[in-house]
């Protein structure tokens, strides 16, 4: 059968650039009865030497040093956002006002305002989106949604998760530039919160629904670094560490805590969930395996069972290997492409839409106006029907 061709258009080559490429060129090899194909049309960066280099590494045929050029192109019909952040919102909405599909890098923006423009504007295009919160398409974390959504834990009590790293600990780091844009404010919006809290919300309220208020604290550990762009010593205006706690619709109770300041961990990222009939752990270092507790098992054998999540009946894994051989990170982006792709084939949305995504940006925006009120803040998310 021939396939239908997804010209893809991506924007920014770096970390992220490198892991969106790879789910394309793979996804046609393990998904061969997908309807359509992505093809990798253009790649675009400011930086001619470090696109070419990139296209020509990834299998581009083409590439723009101008965005726009890309967005004007006819031959593009998808557009793929992996800039820093603070290009999200204008790249967005003029790829939708162009009548391109967009697919954006996390988060959907530094601010809900910027979120909220950025949906606007898919929305009166009516162009295809969709936020690469990737972690939700690793086969053992898409099983803990269905044995949540199977009701096989009960009335949940409890969600606790967490996402650490170390890498900003040398207080000699630059912020801003291409390597360190994540450190700068006006580049990424916030710190922690934006880059890995995100991951964690995005999670919780699509294994546990809405997130209802927050109470929260950041820290900037190191006060001062020297800007890349200006050469100056500025202060440090994201967060290094932020925890939070919060009650979420369903009655349960939330802990949170990312911080880039746990030295070991260099991306420690986990969750727990507690309910009335049984429990579920995970954690992206051991990403194969599912910890679940069934209450009822049989007494003399009750205790946490240690799912390895690669059998052919499991989420995704009947694409891969044999039963027993284990898959990595870069899988989850694959299988983002994949469902993008049945989605394009089958006229639904492909979660989490834009519009998914700034419930995340509610509770993002409400954690960090906490932090900073000290106070309770309600979030006013609206995760029904989601
Ligand atoms: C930060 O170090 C980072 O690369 C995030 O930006 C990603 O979203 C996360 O998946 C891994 O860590």
């Amino acid at each position: 059968m021939s396939k239908k061709e997804l010209r893809i258009g991506l924007i920014g080559c770096g970390f992220m650039g490198r892991t969106h490429s790879n789910g394309y060129k793979r996804v046609s090899n393990f998904f061969p009865d997908l309807e359509y194909k992505p093809v990798l049309k253009a790649v675009c960066s400011r930086s001619e030497d470090k696109v070419k280099a990139f296209a020509e590494q990834w299998g581009y045929e083409s590439y723009e040093t101008d965005w726009k050029k890309l967005i004007a192109r006819e031959d593009i019909d998808a557009v793929d956002i992996c800039t820093p952040n603070n290009m999200h919102m204008e790249i967005a909405i003029a790829a939708a006002a162009a009548g391109k599909m967009v697919l954006c890098e996390k988060p959907l923006s530094r601010t809900l305002e910027e979120g909220e423009k950025m949906v606007a504007a898919v929305e009166a295009n009516q162009v295809k989106n969709t936020i690469w919160y990737n972690y939700r398409r690793l086969p053992a974390v898409t099983l803990a949604k269905q044995i949540v959504d199977s009701g096989k834990l009960g009335k949940i009590f409890h969600y606790r998760t967490n996402f650490l790293q170390d890498w900003t600990i040398n207080e000699n780091l630059p912020q801003g530039g291409a390597a360190f844009w994540r450190m700068d404010a006006e580049a990424a919006g916030s710190g922690v919160t934006g880059d890995l809290l995100a991951h964690c919300i995005d999670l919780a309220m699509w294994l546990n629904g809405g997130i209802k208020d927050v109470s929260a604290m950041t820290e900037i550990f190191v006060k001062q670094r020297m800007h890349e762009e200006t050469g100056k010593m500025e202060d440090v205006k994201i967060d290094d560490a932020c925890l939070f706690h919060c009650h979420f619709d369903n009655g349960s109770l939330g802990l949170f805590e990312s911080t880039r300041y746990a030295r070991g961990h260099k991306a420690l990222f986990t969750f727990e969930i507690n309910g009335e009939k049984g429990s579920l752990k995970w954690d992206l270092h051991d990403l194969n395996r599912l910890e679940y507790f069934n209450n009822s098992d049989e007494g003399i054998v009750k205790g946490w069972r240690s799912i390895h999540v690669t059998d052919g009946d499991q989420p995704y894994m009947d694409k891969w290997w044999v039963p027993g051989l284990s898959i990595g990170y870069e899988h989850s982006f694959v299988h983002q492409v994949a469902d993008f792709l049945q989605s394009v084939e089958n006229g639904e949305e492909c979660h989490p839409t834009f519009r998914d995504a700034l419930e995340t940006q509610k509770v993002c925006e409400a954690v960090i106006n906490s932090a900073k009120n000290r106070k309770w803040e309600d979030t006013d998310v609206d995760w029904k029907n989601k």
